[in-house]
């Protein structure tokens, strides 16, 4: 082991939370206990060909039952917050109708045993685990599922809220909607044009229409968690500089701009042409409700992406998905790739909270990094323990970046690593491993890496 770099601990401002997230479908397993309902994930993961290895999350790290040990760890870990996931088909299992208690009292104790340990619980409302009922009326497609998300974050909110200080409504809608509805590589797995449109048009309204569930339960903080991307041109030419606006479009501004200022993206016309003109799920008074103050903006990265100009992948505009916006991503020359083949590249992290504080200015509410961390091919000695230099040195270098951010004027909070465990990495199954902690899933033995003594160490290090 390099000692030096075991001992190499960026310095962050006093009150700076350090955290560390996980998702209820990639870690919780028990999915038909306790009166759980199918979620979308439960029929994607089931779908043969869907999920690498034919992985699901049934078991998954089997934490609904292992919870006091994974909390023990975030105690010794020492951090100030846990930032999880609630299982809608946990609450409402048909996704309307009777709450179900057993759901409710899983979080309920959940939440106070992380009390109990000293660490802050951070709720995540919807982490992609839609109740099945609900797709089967039109899913996100639909405004109905909007209405429902807000009767849920009421039922959650009321009975969690007064224990709870931070509340993210949702997690990475990008994620939802275009990998959800017209990438496919997600549940439900459909590729659209339009119903993806439409499903990014109701997540948004979700979003309003939680906050003011929060709000009206009281809850100190709201917020949402964006997956935004840091955008790069693969040349300088005028043709990879407006693909660059059409890939910003469609994976940051068509959140940022309904959500943090008030209007739809001036530049979706160009980025989806006759998909956005005939939209027709937009009413009046949406933009308002979008667009309520916001405690902290959650912000995910792991990644930049380099794109380039090409031609629509599909001719026919009548076929056209939306994510088909006339650019492709090209690989970055030059930088390490993690194992899910991601360029590393920390100083990007600076560059996209600058832009981003540059872009809204006042209108931007203190930032929350709410996941950041990599996948390796970690190899457990036969103790179980696993040298993660690869992972250490990149979150070491992430959290540097960060630092530098916060020294060039963005108001961050918080930081949050992705994730604690190894889980269930969605289309990838439990072939990728995120976490800080080894989970053996022929055993369920958790064995922290050695990235979790650094970040340990890290975080004592802030107070000494
Ligand atoms: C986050 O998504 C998620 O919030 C978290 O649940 C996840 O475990 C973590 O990152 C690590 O991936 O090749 O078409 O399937 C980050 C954004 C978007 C990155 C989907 C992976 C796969 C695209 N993710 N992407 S595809």
């Amino acid at each position: 082991t390099d000692h030096t770099r075991m001992n190499d601990f960026p310095r962050f401002p006093p009150g700076f939370v350090f955290g560390a997230a996980t998702a209820a479908y990639q870690i919780e397993g028990a999915a038909r206990e306790d009166g759980r309902g199918p979620s979308i994930w439960d029929t994607y993961s089931h779908t043969p060909g869907r999920v690498a290895n034919g992985d699901t999350g049934d078991v998954a790290c089997d934490h609904y039952h292992r919870y006091p040990e994974d909390v023990a760890l975030l105690r010794d870990l020492g951090v100030g917050s846990y930032r999880f996931s609630v299982a809608w088909p946990r609450i409402v299992p048909d996704g309307s109708g009777p709450v179900n208690p057993k759901g409710l009292d899983f979080y309920s104790r959940l939440v106070d045993e992380l009390l109990a340990a000293g660490v802050e619980p951070a709720v995540t409302l919807y982490h992609w685990d839609l109740p099945q009922a609900l797709e089967d009326r039109g899913g996100w497609r639909v405004r109905e599922t909007a209405e429902r998300f807000a009767e849920y974050a009421a039922v959650v909110a009321d009975r969690l809220g007064d224990r709870v200080p931070r509340w993210i409504t949702l997690n990475e809608p990008w994620c939802s909607a275009f990998l959800g509805y017209s990438v496919g590589r997600h549940a439900p797995g459909a590729q659209e044009g339009r119903g993806a449109l439409a499903a990014a048009h109701h997540l948004l309204v979700a979003h309003g229409l939680a906050v003011q569930a929060l709000r009206a339960a009281g809850v100190r903080e709201a917020g949402i968690t964006l997956n935004l991307d840091h955008h790069l041109p693969a040349t300088d030419s005028d043709a990879d500089r407006a693909a660059v606006v059409r890939a910003d479009t469609l994976h940051n501004l068509v959140w940022t701009e309904p959500i943090l200022a008030g209007r739809y993206p001036d530049t979706e016309q160009e980025t989806w042409g006759e998909l956005i003109t005939g939209l027709d799920v937009r009413r009046d008074g949406d933009l308002e409700l979008i667009a309520q103050p916001l405690d902290f903006l959650g912000v995910n990265y792991y990644r930049p992406i380099v794109v380039a100009d090409a031609p629509h992948r599909e001719s026919d505009p009548a076929l056209r998905v939306a994510t088909d916006n006339r650019y492709t991503e090209v690989p970055m020359p030059g930088v390490r790739r993690t194992a899910m083949g991601w360029p590393v590249a920390p100083g990007t992290l600076t560059d996209l909270l600058v832009d981003l504080g540059q872009q809204y200015g006042d209108a931007l509410p203190p930032v929350h990094i709410t996941e950041n961390g990599s996948a390796e091919d970690d190899e457990a000695g036969p103790d179980g323990a696993v040298h993660d230099t690869d992972r250490v040195t990149y979150l070491r270098d992430h959290l540097t970046a960060l630092r530098a951010a916060i020294d060039a004027g963005v108001d961050v909070r918080g930081y949050y690593v992705w994730s604690l465990l190894d889980n269930f990495e969605w289309a990838f199954g439990y072939a990728k491993r995120f976490g800080i902690v080894r989970v053996d899933y022929a055993t369920q033995r958790r064995v922290p890496k050695d990235s979790y003594h650094w970040y340990r160490r890290l975080i004592a290090a802030q107070r000494a």
